[in-house]
């Protein structure tokens, strides 16, 4: 058996050249300490009476899972103490959260507490995703940043392991949590996305909402080995992002959440600040592409911090074959 190192250990010592501030380093244990106590009210959920709904909506008007609310208030309870956090801005608040006079360097956390939510109930695999950036001015109360300016991204997912995957901007690195300890140890250093994949994901029962170079897209993987693509594709949909971009970070694949006549309005489905940003950085951090069609999502300006947009992330030969024909239709 192996002895994989801790994250701590990692944080310290391997996980960027010059060395990680030790406020960040304190945060993001933070972030562990977060998702290991959801993790634990996730498995004993039944028991605890939490399935089911909570009785509210969020501010984006969506009903709040009882787990929806206990993993914002644990996010909230268990980060907030950290002494460099200036704010915590969470999918499920309306309004960014300050918990200091901002210094520059602070730290602004940015996270969807349960992602996947309508996966609980049905014991399937759900998420919480997170991402860091820092303040640049004493004073400054921005939180409306590119994703390029992400200093740390990552996710844990909930399934038959629990893993925390993360990067600092130097590789993307998966720790596994220990039964028995409760330890993340590194179990997936150096996580990489292959170029070409012969998977995709997709709501497909969104087929006939789609713009035409998602359709052709699509349609041409499905046609398999006789049609353009001259192979056949696989598909794959869990309805949990984190999921999906987890399978992807182990073997590759392409997945699509593109603005459609149903969702054109609202920007799309995912948020970028919650959702899209942190997946793309670490997509980018793993070799793959993400963009909102052709534009690359980390250079998204957002305008508020609840926004939504297009998502197609993943093996770096298809997004950039669906850039091209999202290119070719304008
Ligand atoms: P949520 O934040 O309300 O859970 O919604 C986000 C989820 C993603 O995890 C997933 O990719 C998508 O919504 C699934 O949408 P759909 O139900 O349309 O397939
Ligand atoms: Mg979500």
């Amino acid at each position: 058996m192996t002895q994989a190192i801790t994250l701590r250990n990692f944080l310290t010592h391997h996980a960027a050249p010059d060395g990680l501030d030790p406020d960040l380093i304190f945060l993001i244990e933070d972030i562990a300490s977060a998702c290991r106590v959801i993790g634990n009210r996730l498995r004993n959920a039944a028991f605890e009476g939490n399935h089911g709904l909570a009785g509210e909506t969020n501010v984006q008007g969506e009903d709040q899972k009882k787990l929806d609310v206990i993993a914002d208030e644990t996010f909230a309870r268990i980060c907030g103490n950290s002494r460099r956090l200036a704010a915590l801005v969470s999918e499920e608040q309306e309004d960014a959260v300050w918990l200091k006079q901002p210094e520059a360097g602070d730290y602004l956390l940015f996270f969807d507490p349960l992602d996947g939510s309508s996966n609980i109930d049905v014991n399937l695999s759900v998420g919480s995703i997170f991402s860091v950036c820092t303040v640049a001015a004493p004073g400054e109360r921005d939180i409306l940043k590119p994703g390029h300016t992400q200093r740390c991204a990552g996710y844990a997912i909930y399934g038959p392991t629990m893993m925390l995957v993360l990067s600092v901007g130097d590789g993307v690195f998966g720790f596994s949590c220990e039964y028995g300890t409760g330890d993340f140890r590194l179990t997936h250093p150096g996580m990489s996305i292959p170029e070409k994949t012969a998977e995709f994901a997709i709501n497909t029962s969104r087929h006939r909402l789609w713009d035409q170079p998602v359709r052709r897209y699509v349609e041409e993987c499905l046609a398999g080995e006789t049609g353009p693509r001259g192979r056949d594709f696989n598909m794959r949909w869990t309805a949990s992002m984190v999921a999906d971009v987890h399978r992807i970070l182990i073997r590759g694949g392409v997945f699509l959440y593109p603005a459609d006549e149903g969702n054109r309005a609202a920007g799309g489905k995912l948020r970028l600040l919650y959702e899209a940003n942190p997946m793309a950085f670490l997509v980018e951090q793993a070799g793959g592409r993400a963009t909102v069609g052709r534009t690359r999502i980390l250079d998204v300006m957002p305008e508020n911090h609840h926004q939504r947009v297009p998502v197609i992330l993943g093996s770096a030969e298809e997004v950039t074959r669906l850039s091209d024909y999202h290119a070719a239709s304008e």
